[in-house]
């Protein structure tokens, strides 16, 4: 059995390397496309144009107007991953799915103007927030919602 030698010396791969992140999320694919849509928003910048600064990925839902339906699972999940809809007012009519007997909410990360909780009875709440184009994270903030897969992204052309 060999042993190595305490004395030897680490040697930087030949593979460049990434410098180190302070980002330490573990989803490699998601920062990718994060860096994508970054990447798309300067372009669309420098466009100087008033255009979309974020790009919906294909099989991205869109919203029939300006009125977007989400619908809350029981299986914590929302019924799509991706939504998209145009920049402005934007009214969200959040529904329970039919054999969902759990009450969610609904809230967009950093834009503290919606938050819509399920109304037990109507099962719906509907309201309307002023969103600017880009990305943003939909999300439940029920306790452990979010943790267990319940936020979806939203694109704002
Ligand atoms: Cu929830």
């Amino acid at each position: 059995m060999r042993q190595r030698r305490t004395a030897s010396v680490t040697r930087p791969s030949p593979l460049a390397q990434c410098p180190p992140s302070s980002d330490d999320r573990d989803r490699p694919t998601v920062r990718l496309a994060a860096v994508a849509v970054g990447l798309a928003a300067l372009a669309a910048a420098c466009g100087g144009g008033g255009g979309s600064s974020a790009e919906a990925p294909p099989g991205c839902t869109t919203a029939d107007g300006q009125t977007l339906t989400v619908i809350g699972t029981d299986k914590l999940k929302f019924d799509q991953e991706c939504y998209t809809v145009g920049s402005g007012q934007v009214t969200f009519d959040y529904k329970l799915s039919p054999e969902s007997n759990q009450i969610h909410d609904l809230r967009i990360d950093g834009q503290a103007g919606l938050f819509l909780e399920i109304d037990a009875l109507t099962r719906e709440a509907v309201g309307s927030v002023g969103l600017a184009p880009g990305r943003y994270d939909l999300f439940c903030s029920i306790s452990g919602h979010r943790e267990a897969g319940m936020e979806a992204e939203l694109f704002i052309s």
